[in-house]
C-alpha cells in the first residue's frame, strides 16, 4: 500500500466525443487529476498524464443519425472541441488520442484476438430486437416507447429520461424502432462474453483485501458489486461503428464500446510512446491512477482489471480510482439533453482569463464524498471574497509597497518580532497538510491548506499595517515587506496545481522559478532581488455576469416547467364507478346566469353568486374564485346542479353547485351552453 513507485501514470476517463465537456466532468475527473499530475510534476515525479476523446458508442450513431451527418463528423467536431476546452482550463495532457486512430483499432483488436484465441471469453446465443425494415439489429438506445413505470412517451430501451427508470427494452409498451418506426422484432445474435464471475475471488483478494484505503464511495459500490454475484458481461455488440470484430463469422458486430475504450488508454500511451509505453503499463514500479467519475467505477474497478488480468503480460493494474460523485447546477441534476449544463467551452468564451477561478470553485466544492452544487452565486462569492480579497489583495498589497517604499527591490528584514515568526511559522505545518492531502487525493481540503497560506499572509499584513509603520519605522516596515513576500512566493507555489494561471502570473510578478521545496521557505525572495510591477492576479465577478448566466439558466427551467404543466394537464383522471340510469335521472342539471359576484369576506377561494335558476333567484357559494374575479362571472350562463342539499358555507346557505371542469393540473373552467339558453333549461 505505501509501496514506492517510479512513476504515476494518471489516465482521465475518455470523454464520449458527443458533445462538448460541463462542469460536471471538469469537476468530476478532470480538475482533480490535473492537481494531482500537476503537483507531481512539481515535485519532480516522473509522470505520463493520458486522456483522449472516447469515439465509439450507440450515441454517437443516434447523433449522427439525428444530424444527417455520418459518426465520424461527430466525433470530429467534439473531438476539437473538447481537447480545445481542457487546453483552455491548463489542463494539458501528454497526450489526447482518439479511439478512432488505427493505432487504437489496431491494439483494441489484437487485445481481443489474443482472449479470443486463449479461450478467455464464452459465447452465448440471445435473442435480441431486430428492426426488419432497416435490416440490423437495434441496440437498447435504438427503441423506444411508452415507459411501463411512468406512462411517459418517448422511454429509451434502456432508460426512461423522465422518471429515471432503468429499463430493457422487453418492458417497453408499443416498443418502436428509432431508425425506421417498425415494430422491432426478436431475432437470434451471438455474441462474446468475459465471465467476470471467475475473477470474483481475485478480485475480492485484490480490493476487499488490499485496498481498504480507497474512498468508500469506490470501494462500496466494488463490494456491493461482487457481494451481488458477477455476471458474464457482452464485450461485443450488433453495430456498424466501433473497432470490428476481428474474428471470422462476426461481420456487422463491432467491439464493446466499454471494452475498447479502456484499452485507448493504453493505446493513446502507445501512439505517444511507441517504443517505450510498456515501461508505463508493464512494470510494477508504475503507479496507475485512474480518475473518473462514480458512474465508471464498475468498469475501471472490475471489468478493465478483469480484461488485463485475462490478457496477462504482467499489465499493471490500478493503485487507486479516486471517483467523485456528481455535481449539480443550481440544485438540479446536470442534464445535456435539457441544457442544464455549463459548458466549459462556453464558460472560456463568457469568462475570459478566468480559467482558475472554475478550477478554485470547483475544486472547493468538489463531489468527492458526496454529490455536491454549483452555483453562480457561490461561484461569485468564492471569486470575490476568497481569490480577490484573499489571496490577490494580499499579494497586490506587498507588491506594491514594496515598490512605494523600497522602489521594487525586495527589502532586507530586521530582527523577527513574534507576529513574523508566527506567521511564517504556521506555513511548514501547512505546507505538510497540504501534501497529505493531495496525495491522499484530498483535493477540496489540499485547496483548503492553501488558502490558509493566503489567509495567513493577509492577517499578517493587515495586523502589522506596514503602511502606518513606514510614516516612522522604515526598518520595520522593511522586515514585515519581506516576510510578506517570502509568503507570496510560498502562495506561488502551493496555488500552482490549483490555479496555474495565477500561479505564473505571481511568479512572472516576483521574477522567480520557484520549486516545490520553495514552499514554505523563508528566504525565496534574497533582500535587494527586483520584483516586476504590481498586476491584479483576480478581478471581481460583476452582478451582471452572473446574472447573464442565471438569466440563461432560468429560460431553460421556465421552459421545462412548461412543458411539464402541459404534461400534467394532459393527465386524465380514471373513469368513476359505474352508476344506473336512475341515480343520473334523479341529478337535477339546469342552465342558469349569474345576476351578481362577490367575494366571500376573508376567503381566498369562494365566490357569493346569486343566480337565475328560471325556477328561482338563490345563491350558490363556489370555490372558484382562484380561476373567476366576481366581475368575470355576471352575465355569464352557466350549468348547475339544482336539487343538490342545501349547505351553509361560511353563514351563507348555498343551495347547488356550479359544474366546473378540471384539467390535470388542476385548471378548473365553469361549463356553459354552445349558444344561450333560456334559464332553467334542463340537462340530461
Ligand atoms: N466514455 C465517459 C462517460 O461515461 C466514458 C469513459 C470511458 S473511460 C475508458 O461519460
Ligand atoms: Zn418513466
Amino acid at each position: 500500500m505505501n509501496k514506492e513507485f517510479a512513476r504515476t501514470l494518471v489516465t482521465c476517463a475518455l470523454p464520449y466525443a458527443n458533445g462538448p465537456v460541463h462542469i460536471g466532468h471538469l469537476a468530476g475527473v478532470y480538475v482533480p487529476a490535473d492537481i494531482y499530475v500537476r503537483y507531481l510534476r512539481m515535485r519532480g515525479r516522473e509522470v505520463l498524464y493520458v486522456c483522449g476523446s472516447d469515439e465509439h458508442g450507440v450515441p454517437i450513431t443516434i447523433k449522427a443519425r439525428q444530424q444527417g451527418c455520418t459518426p465520424q463528423d461527430i466525433v470530429d467536431r467534439y473531438h476539437a472541441i473538447i481537447d480545445e476546452s481542457f487546453k483552455g482550463f491548463g489542463i494539458n495532457f501528454d497526450i489526447y488520442g482518439r479511439t478512432s486512430s488505427k493505432v487504437h483499432e489496431k491494439n483494441a483488436s489484437e487485445f481481443f484476438r489474443k482472449l479470443y484465441d486463449e479461450g478467455k471469453f464464452v459465447t452465448r446465443e440471445s435473442e435480441q430486437y431486430y428492426d426488419p425494415e432497416a435490416g440490423t439489429f437495434l441496440a437498447d438506445r435504438y427503441i423506444v416507447g411508452t415507459c411501463p413505470k411512468c406512462g411517459a412517451e418517448g422511454a429509451y430501451g434502456d432508460q426512461c429520461e423522465k422518471c429515471g427508470s432503468t429499463l430493457s427494452p422487453e418492458e417497453l409498451i408499443n416498443p418502436k424502432s428509432k431508425l425506421s418506426g417498425a415494430e422491432p422484432i426478436k431475432k437470434k445474435t451471438t455474441h462474446w462474453y468475459l465471465p467476470l464471475q471467475d475473477y470474483e475471488q481475485w478480485l475480492r483478494e485484490w480490493i476487499l483485501e488490499g485496498h481498504k484505503e480507497w474512498r468508500p464511495n469506490v470501494y462500496g459500490q466494488v463490494k456491493s458489486w461482487l457481494d451481488g454475484g458477477l455476471q458474464p458481461r457482452a464485450v461485443t455488440r450488433d453495430l456498424e461503428w466501433g473497432v470490428p470484430v476481428p474474428v471470422e463469422g462476426a461481420e456487422g458486430k463491432v467491439l464493446y464500446v466499454w471494452f475498447d475504450a479502456p484499452i485507448g488508454y493504453i493505446s493513446n500511451t502507445q501512439e505517444l510512446l511507441p517504443d517505450s509505453w510498456e515501461k508505463w503499463w508493464k512494470s510494477p514500479d508504475t503507479k496507475l491512477v485512474h480518475f473518473i467519475g462514480k458512474d465508471n467505477i464498475v468498469f475501471h474497478c472490475i471489468v478493465f482489471p478483469s480484461m488485463l488480468k485475462a490478457y496477462g503480460d504482467g499489465y499493471v493494474l490500478p493503485e487507486n480510482v479516486p471517483a467523485n460523485e456528481f455535481l449539480n447546477l443550481e440544485g438540479q441534476k446536470i442534464s445535456t439533453s435539457r441544457g442544464w449544463a455549463v459548458w466549459a467551452h462556453e464558460y472560456l468564451r463568457d469568462f475570459p482569463g478566468k480559467a482558475d477561478v472554475l478550477r478554485y470553485v470547483l475544486t472547493a466544492n468538489a463531489p468527492e464524498t458526496k454529490d455536491n452544487d454549483f452555483s453562480w452565486k457561490d461561484f461569485q462569492t468564492r471569486n470575490n471574497s476568497e481569490l480577490v480579497a484573499i489571496f490577490g489583495n494580499f499579494v497586490n498589497r506587498a507588491v506594491v509597497l514594496t515598490h512605494k517604499y523600497f522602489g521594487g527591490r525586495v527589502p532586507e528584514a530586521g530582527e523577527l518580532q513574534d507576529v513574523d515568526r508566527e506567521a511564517l511559522g504556521e506555513l511548514p505545518a501547512l505546507r505538510a497538510s497540504l501534501e497529505a492531502n493531495i496525495e491522499g487525493y484530498h483535493f477540496r481540503e489540499a485547496l483548503k491548506d492553501a488558502m490558509s497560506i493566503a489567509r495567513v499572509g493577509n492577517k499578517y499584513i493587515s495586523d502589522c499595517e506596514p503602511w502606518k509603520v513606514a510614516k516612522e519605522d522604515m526598518g520595520r516596515c522593511a522586515t514585515i515587506l519581506n516576510v510578506s513576500l517570502q509568503i507570496c512566493a510560498s502562495l506561488a507555489v502551493a496555488f500552482a496545481p490549483f490555479t496555474p494561471f495565477a500561479c505564473e502570473k505571481l511568479s512572472a510578478m516576483l521574477r522567480i522559478s520557484p520549486v516545490w521545496d520553495d514552499l514554505a521557505r523563508t528566504d525565496v525572495m534574497p533582500a535587494g532581488h527586483e520584483i516586476g510591477p504590481a498586476e491584479l492576479l483576480f478581478a471581481k465577478v460583476e452582478d451582471d455576469a452572473i446574472e447573464a448566466q442565471m438569466a440563461r439558466l432560468n429560460a431553460i427551467r421556465a421552459e421545462q416547467e412548461a412543458a411539464a404543466a402541459a404534461e400534467a394537464a394532459k393527465v386524465v383522471a380514471p373513469q368513476k364507478e359505474e352508476v344506473s340510469f336512475d341515480s343520473f335521472e334523479a341529478m337535477d342539471i339546469r342552465t342558469a346566469t349569474v345576476l351578481e359576484a362577490e367575494r366571500v369576506p376573508k376567503t381566498d377561494k369562494l365566490l357569493k353568486l346569486t343566480i337565475d335558476t328560471g325556477i328561482d333567484k338563490r345563491v350558490i357559494v363556489s370555490g372558484i374564485a382562484e380561476y373567476y374575479a366576481p366581475e368575470q362571472m355576471v352575465g355569464k350562463q352557466i350549468c348547475i346542479l339544482a336539487n343538490l342539499a342545501p349547505r351553509t358555507i361560511r353563514g351563507i346557505e348555498s343551495k347547488g353547485m356550479i359544474l366546473m371542469a378540471r384539467q390535470g393540473d388542476g385548471k378548473m373552467r365553469f361549463i356553459t351552453p354552445a349558444e344561450a339558453l333560456a334559464n332553467g333549461a334542463q340537462i340530461g
